[in-house]
């Protein structure tokens, strides 16, 4: 089982990410061949600094090492050290439909949030994670609830490159966990907990220090009911049972069951010190791997070596099957 999975180097990861997609790569690299990458090239489809863009990348590298990523157990990269993501990006142009571009509903979210420039990288953002994970053949690819659509559209692509010109690429499966799939923002529990449009008291960072971490939690906005169950008017306690639920890696009905009757000011105690339980250990770790950026950067530099192995072969594969470049001597 080939598992890949990508993450935006954005220096402040928070519960939702971890929850929904850093947990199962720690996962994965023992259920399979686990190859992971920071996507700095997909973070310079929106205004972006280049130094803190760079340093942001050191950042997300700590984070995921922290959270148990084991260099010996997967191979973790840098995506731009990889230069066949941005060739394959172009070479998978050609049986992408511009159609299904537009249909993307991250790109209507995020183009309509930029002030100035929308890019054309933007719009082809989702051709860019497909390359990503096509260039590795993977079976599955780890994410959370809100990259189910450009899941699928890379699937498309996979089966439109193979129909087109010959059974050359994997189609994936998109592994999206049971619970913790789409963790909600606590001030704004109707949109997903994000990055870039999340509000600031309703998002946990994961290296926020214990005391903000617990606040926020205990300030979550609730319903004015007292009953700890999941209910469609209950959406901001519906978030916290989801969210104990999977740090404790139990089923959502289990937390109900236990804090029947308890009301809601235990109840977030309980999440709040459940939470800054599950997120110290990471924050500590991240406090020592950080400190070293030469070590981070040789981790990166050698996982891109080992990823270029596998990449390259898959590129030349298209490359032959598409006739583009000369023909390849037979071995
Ligand atoms: N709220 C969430 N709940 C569960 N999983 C989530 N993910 C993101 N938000 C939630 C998953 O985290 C992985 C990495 O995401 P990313 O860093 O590449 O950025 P993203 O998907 O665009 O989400 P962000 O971090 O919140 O950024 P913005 O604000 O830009 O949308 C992905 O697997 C994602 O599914």
């Amino acid at each position: 089982m080939r598992i890949f999975s990508g993450i935006q180097p954005t220096g402040r990861k928070h519960l939702g990410n971890y929850i929904g997609a850093i947990t199962q790569y720690v996962a994965g690299q023992h259920r399979g061949e686990a190859i992971y990458c920071v996507v700095d090239l997909h973070a310079t489809t929106v205004a972006y600094e280049p130094d803190i863009l760079r340093e942001s990348v050191y950042d997300t590298a700590a984070t995921l090492l922290g959270a148990g990523l084991e260099p010996d157990r997967c191979i973790f990269f840098r995506q731009s050290d990889v230069h066949e993501h941005t060739e394959l990006t172009w070479l998978l142009s050609s049986v992408t439909a511009f159609g299904d571009l537009n249909r993307m509903t991250q790109f209507k979210d995020k183009s309509s949030a930029q002030r100035e420039l929308v890019s054309a990288g933007l719009f082809f953002y989702p051709v860019l994670m497909a390359a990503d994970v096509l260039a590795y053949r993977a079976q599955e690819v780890p994410v959370g609830e809100d990259q189910r659509q450009h899941l699928e559209l890379m699937r498309d692509i996979a089966e439109r490159f193979n129909a087109r010109f010959g059974q050359t690429l994997v189609v994936p499966e998109a592994r999206i966990p049971e619970v913790g799939a789409r963790i909600m923002d606590l001030q704004f529990p109707d949109r997903k907990m994000s990055t870039t449009g999340g509000s600031p008291q309703g998002t946990v960072y994961v290296l926020d220090e214990p005391p903000a971490v617990s606040k926020k939690i205990r300030s979550a906005v609730t319903d004015s009911g007292t009953e700890v169950v999941r209910a469609p008017d209950k959406a901001g306690i519906s978030n916290l049972i989801e969210i104990l639920a999977a740090v404790r890696g139990t089923a959502p009905e289990e937390i109900e069951r236990e804090f029947d009757g308890e009301g809601y000011g235990a109840f977030k105690q309980a999440v709040a010190d459940a939470v800054v339980t599950y997120l110290s250990p990471v924050r500590e770790r991240y406090a020592q791997l950080r400190a070293d950026e030469p070590k981070l950067e040789q981790v990166l530099e050698e996982g891109a070596a080992k990823a270029r192995e596998v990449a390259s072969g898959t590129l030349a594969d298209v490359r032959e099957a598409m006739g583009v470049g000369p023909v390849r001597p037979r071995q």
